[in-house]
């Protein structure tokens, strides 16, 4: 079975009303043949979920958000849940961005609670593991992605719930791209250990690379084996910089 590729756009903390234009252009560009053959979805900060969910409801580009609360409701004032983000149309939902555990110290047990919440809300997860600058220098680069894949990913998930994204922390925002070899070791390490846990199964899981991914390397870094799609974050802010990444597929 060939795996069907994913282009993936994360905001982060960025967009207002005035980048709606941007969102409809992507939806536009989002579009036959190449739809029929790669998923796409957009993460804009929650703010704009639901608009941005009807702003895309005659195209193929899906809207996820980019983290959600482990639990349905309550007393947890700034969050929102996985059935909100359902309740807005929002398909998937992003969790265990290195940012969050970085910033909110989520620990890979949250992160799997999180995920828990947002399959049950019928929601498709992106898990997102990596190693910092530190790790990889120190040789720790796969004990890292091992540790974070099996505590961090449901027992239960399967290649149509979930996703899981690498993205070294060093790579993030900052230009700097592991080698292809690097890449490809890693991503083959991640199918491995998905296919020891999960079964057949475990080779279906998409597996995208993010960390300064641009229109001008997509198509190599899609070359690599293990590379089902991309998680990009500065160039999926304007629909030209997506739209030219969506071509590379
Ligand atoms: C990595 C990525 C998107 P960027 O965080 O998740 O961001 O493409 O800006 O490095």
């Amino acid at each position: 079975n060939k795996i069907r590729p994913l282009l993936a756009g994360n905001w982060k903390m960025n967009g207002t009303r005035a980048s709606l234009d941007q969102i409809k252009a992507m939806a536009d560009g989002v579009k036959a043949p190449l739809s029929e053959k790669i998923d796409t979805l957009l993460c804009p900060p929650a703010s704009l979920l639901y608009v941005a969910t009807a702003l895309c409801d005659d195209s193929p580009l899906a809207i996820g958000a980019q983290d959600c609360h482990q639990q349905v409701s309550g007393p947890h004032t700034g969050d929102i849940s996985a059935e909100m983000i359902a309740d807005c149309f929002g398909t998937h939902v992003i969790v265990g961005h290195s940012e969050r555990r970085r910033n909110h110290a989520e620990s890979d047990m949250l992160v799997r609670a999180k995920a828990e919440a947002a399959h049950a809300a019928g929601l498709i997860t992106i898990i997102c593991i990596g190693e910092t600058a530190y790790e990889r220098n120190s040789g720790q680069t796969l004990d890292v992605l091992k540790r974070e894949l099996n505590a961090s990913v449901p027992e239960g998930s399967t290649s149509e719930t979930t996703v899981v994204a690498y993205e070294p922390v060093w790579a993030i925002g900052s230009g700097q791209l592991p080698t292809r070899a690097d890449i490809e070791e890693a991503h083959f390490f991640m199918r491995d250990e998905l296919i020891e846990r999960f079964g057949a199964d475990g080779g279906q899981i998409r597996l995208l690379y993010g960390g300064s991914v641009n229109g001008d390397n997509a198509a190599e870094l899609l070359a690599i084996p293990n590379v089902n799609g991309v998680l990009v974050g500065g160039h999926s802010l304007k629909a030209v910089d997506f739209l030219a990444i969506y071509g590379a597929f």
